[in-house]
């Protein structure tokens, strides 16, 4: 690993990135911060100096800076931040996550496994009247209404799924009390899931979830179905939710039927 970079003068000077007729200013400059992340002289987590100063050191218009910036953040190389600046882009994805299919485990189970801190952000909960699919998948009657927690997850402090969760009322009356587990929560009062059946299939990712996940919008990410049953076979959890397909692996140990 190269040594990181202290002396940022130095290193945005135009002599240190510049050439005539090689492309725009901004794709120059965008190229040379990128090499210094890929070398590891940028470290992730490290902060970028404010535009202005980029723009000063650099000899360039804070446009160009802008601009290289927006490049570097499609490249998925760095992460801005609104009001706190660029930071270069930590990845939790190295190693990627290997998740068992054949084990229930619940979001905050499978990153202790992993010795990841995990979190969650609360999107929306509350009660409301099932869609006609949540009746079907959870065997509502007529009258019932449901349980809706949307949550953005975080491993790391880095966003890596966002979750909606539909649960009876009877299993979950109030999904706001939920702050950290849901499962755990569930298992307090003996209502967690005992097994479920998933269903797993590659999108894309929509606008306003990338903006969540701090993802271009349009990047391969993995949609997972869960319903969730009880001991007795009744259905209480569908959950659907959107994993980074580039930290996300899921394995399936496959047995040949008798
Ligand atoms: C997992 C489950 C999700 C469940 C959640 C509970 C998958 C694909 N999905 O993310 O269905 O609701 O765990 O996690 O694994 P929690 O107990 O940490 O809230």
């Amino acid at each position: 690993m190269s040594t990181p970079i202290a002396d940022f003068p130095a290193f945005l000077a135009p002599s240190a990135w510049y050439a005539a007729h090689a492309g725009a200013r901004y794709l120059q400059l965008a190229d040379h911060v990128h090499a210094a992340i890929e070398t590891g002289r940028l470290p992730p987590g490290q902060q970028l100096p404010p535009e202005r100063d980029i723009a000063r050191l650099a000899g360039v218009s804070r446009v160009t800076v802008r601009k290289a910036m927006s490049v570097l953040a499609e490249r998925n190389a760095v992460q801005q931040r609104q009001g706190a600046g660029s930071f270069v882009r930590v990845d939790v994805g190295a190693p990627r996550l290997d998740q068992t299919l054949s084990a229930l485990t619940s979001f905050t189970e499978y990153m202790e496994q992993r010795g990841l801190s995990s979190a969650s952000r609360v999107l929306l909960a509350g009660v409301f009247a099932p869609t006609p699919e949540e009746s079907l998948t959870l065997g509502l009657g007529g009258t019932d209404r449901v349980a809706r927690l949307r949550r953005l997850r975080f491993a790391d402090d880095a966003p890596l799924a966002i979750e909606l969760s539909s649960l009876p009322l009877d299993i979950l009356p109030d999904p706001g009390v939920v702050s950290q587990s849901l499962y755990a929560y569930l298992k307090r009062f003996g209502r967690a899931p005992v097994r479920a059946i998933q269903r797993l299939t590659a999108t894309e990712l929509g606008p306003t979830d990338a903006d969540l996940m701090d993802l271009p919008a349009g990047r391969a990410v993995l949609t997972i179905e869960r319903t969730g049953y009880l001991a007795n076979g009744r259905p209480i959890e569908w959950t659907r939710g959107v994993y980074r397909s580039d930290v996300y692996n899921f394995v399936a140990e496959l047995r040949l039927s008798p």
